[in-house]
């Protein structure tokens, strides 16, 4: 994780003083760190006379990080994000993480848009061994969500996570499907999924969705070298991370630590 940046940040502060912050404000462009959060940081550093230490609090001072609380019955999560960030492994690595503290957990297999979008799932559901609650290929997916959660009613189940579609960008047919499941689920957490490697971009993504996501989980940052949707998406958004994906195995989700985060910077 953050190979490029750690290297770079490095480099930049060996540089002469007067140099630091101009060389920063390129590296963290690069990095893909979007640029209000770039000015930001580099506000921060200007003003300090340690500029290390000044980056470092500056960096834990702009990321957000909040944990997964089961609170009521059933909770009810809803899981979103564009096309193949990974919002279908993040559903099967949550379940896992609740299934072992104890929890019981069914899944709402409301990405009805891709035909085998429901097989995956549903092979998740199997080795994790909890119940997925599906209909047909083109089903209304809130009418999907609607019948997890009734099941998880009937059947005491403490928490229900619900899939959803992507497509390849945000769109306005995405939007009011996404709106219609979370009017009818009432999501105790709604969950945006972005993949890291895409930068400012999940940035962008995250913006677009507003309203209709509580937080975060940035997904494939054991493949990201550079960090910059990592850094600023909490920033950009006033949202926080609850996860970050740290490749395809269900134990490889982890509390988001902007602690760990400015370690691995070498900060
Ligand atoms: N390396 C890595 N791959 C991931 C991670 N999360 C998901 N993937 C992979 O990304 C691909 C798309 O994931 P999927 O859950 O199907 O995405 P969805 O279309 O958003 O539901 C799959 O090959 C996953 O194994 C992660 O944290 N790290
Ligand atoms: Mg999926």
């Amino acid at each position: 994780m953050f190979k490029f940046l750690k290297k770079k940040i490095k480099e930049v502060l060996k540089l002469p003083r007067k140099d630091v912050t101009p060389e920063l404000e390129i590296v963290l462009l690069e990095a893909g760190v979007s640029l209000e959060v770039v000015d930001q940081l580099i506000e921060r550093v200007k003003k300090s006379d340690n500029q290390k230490t000044a980056l470092r609090q500056a960096l834990l001072d702009s990321m957000h990080s909040e944990r997964l609380k089961v609170k009521g019955k059933p909770f009810v999560i809803m899981i979103s994000g564009i096309n193949g960030t990974g919002k279908t492994t993040t559903l099967a690595k949550i379940a896992y993480l609740l299934l072992k503290k104890g929890k019981s957990v069914v899944a709402a297999g409301s990405d009805t848009f891709r035909a085998a979008a429901i097989e995956q799932l549903e092979e998740h559901c199997n080795r994790l061994k909890i119940k997925l609650i599906k209909q047909e290929y083109g089903a209304d997916p809130a009418s999907v969500a609607y019948d997890a959660i009734h099941h998880a009613k009937s059947k005491d189940i403490d928490v229900v996570i619900v899939d959803t579609s992507g497509r390849l960008h945000v769109d306005s047919g995405l939007m009011n499907e996404l709106e219609k499941i979370k009017r009818v689920s009432s999501p105790d957490l709604s969950l945006l999924v972005v993949d890291a490697t895409t930068g400012n971009d999940a940035v962008e993504q995250a913006k677009a969705f507003g309203p209709l996501v509580d937080g975060f989980v940035v997904s494939k940052s054991d493949v990201d070298e550079r960090g910059g949707a990592i850094i600023s998406i909490s920033a950009a958004t006033g949202k926080p991370v609850y996860f970050l994906g740290t490749g395809q195995e269900y134990t490889d989700l982890k509390p988001f630590s902007p602690e760990k985060i400015v370690k691995s910077l070498g900060l």
